[in-house]
């Protein structure tokens, strides 16, 4: 297609056309994305999550700086859940990040969640797909923590930063949700508001009694205002990249988010198989009547029609 040998020279344009084609799962998208795949891998994906307003895209715009100083090209995708209660900040997230707008190295593009409650959908996957065979170095994805999101982030990022800040009883909600398995970095951001040192206390206690694992997350404070920590902060994502990178932790968890993409795809296909061959069928319909009428149970319903189905042909 042209449009990807466009994209792999190097062209903008295409880029974004390509993104968006994938963010509305045009008709061409798959075919852009089996083109592209090759070309895929090379790109280190960092997911910053966190809860709203804990300032998880101005701490993007200052690491955005810090990466730049090492001529590395970024994209940066914002995922937005399509809430009622957070319908704003796609354009707080494009305020927050627009210094970098005239830097062609720096690409940013939000997208909407599509109500998977918070979490990264295919397109959202595909996206990150197009920025790195487009020759991108670092993808960032910032999602808010709402949930799902961030057990979802973890899957989808080689590194997973948490934003928390120290008044909002973030920690409390971490502990609550139970969610510090899933940061290799956690961030207390806005340090400048009291309360920073006791948060990172109880942080601290919190990893070292839940954490099992041979990576041990840091805890960095920051201050967006005044530019405090990104450097510390870029520092440590490195370190965590070194330590994904010397025993192959990092192709081990590519080659894990492979196989889940696999299954979850092949669910997918196999889902949509089902829905269009029995909804509105007469054998659908009977079978329902028979289960009404006592004369059968749902599992046995359920094995009996897919005995009689053919599930070949998945296209
Ligand atoms: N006091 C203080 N406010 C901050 C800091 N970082 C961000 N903010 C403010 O917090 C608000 C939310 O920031 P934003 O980056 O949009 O948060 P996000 O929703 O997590 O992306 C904005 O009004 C920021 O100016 C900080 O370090 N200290
Ligand atoms: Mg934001």
């Amino acid at each position: 297609m042209d449009i990807v040998k466009d994209l792999l020279k190097g062209d903008r344009k295409a880029l974004a056309r390509a993104i968006s084609m994938v963010d509305n799962e045009d008709l061409q998208s798959k075919e852009i994305i089996k083109e592209i795949f090759p070309y895929t891998g090379k790109a280190f994906i960092i997911g910053i999550t966190g809860p709203p307003g804990s300032g998880k895209s101005s701490l993007i715009n200052r690491l955005v700086y810090v990466m730049r100083k090492e001529d590395l090209k970024i994209g940066i995708i914002a995922v937005d859940p399509t809430s009622p209660f957070t319908g704003g900040s796609i354009l707080g997230d494009r305020i927050r990040m627009q210094e970098h707008n005239s830097d062609k190295n720096v690409f940013i593009r939000s997208m909407s969640t599509r109500g998977s409650l918070g979490g990264i959908s295919n397109a959202t996957r595909g996206v990150v797909h197009l920025l790195d065979a487009f020759g991108k170095d670092i993808v960032i994805i910032e999602t808010v923590g709402v949930g799902q999101s961030e057990v979802d982030i973890a899957k989808n990022a080689d590194t997973t930063i948490l934003v928390l800040t120290p008044l909002s009883g973030d920690s409390v909600q971490v502990l609550k949700a139970g969610i510090m398995e899933i940061p290799d970095i956690v961030v207390i951001n806005k340090a400048d508001l009291p309360g920073a040192g006791i948060s990172q206390t109880d942080i601290n206690i919190m990893l070292d009694f839940k954490n099992k694992r041979t990576w041990r997350p840091p805890v960095v404070q920051t201050i967006t205002l005044n530019d405090v920590g990104t450097q510390k902060l870029w520092e440590e994502i490195k370190k965590h990249r070194r330590f994904l990178e010397k025993d192959d932790y990092l192709a081990k968890l590519r080659a894990e988010r492979h196989q889940k993409d696999v299954l979850l795809f092949m669910e997918n296909i196999i889902k949509t198989k089902i829905w269009n061959t029995i909804m509105g069928t007469a054998m659908f319909e009977e079978m329902i009547t028979k289960i009404n009428n006592k004369e059968i149970d749902p599992l046995s319903a359920a094995q009996e029609i897919l005995n009689s189905i053919d599930l070949t042909n998945h296209e």
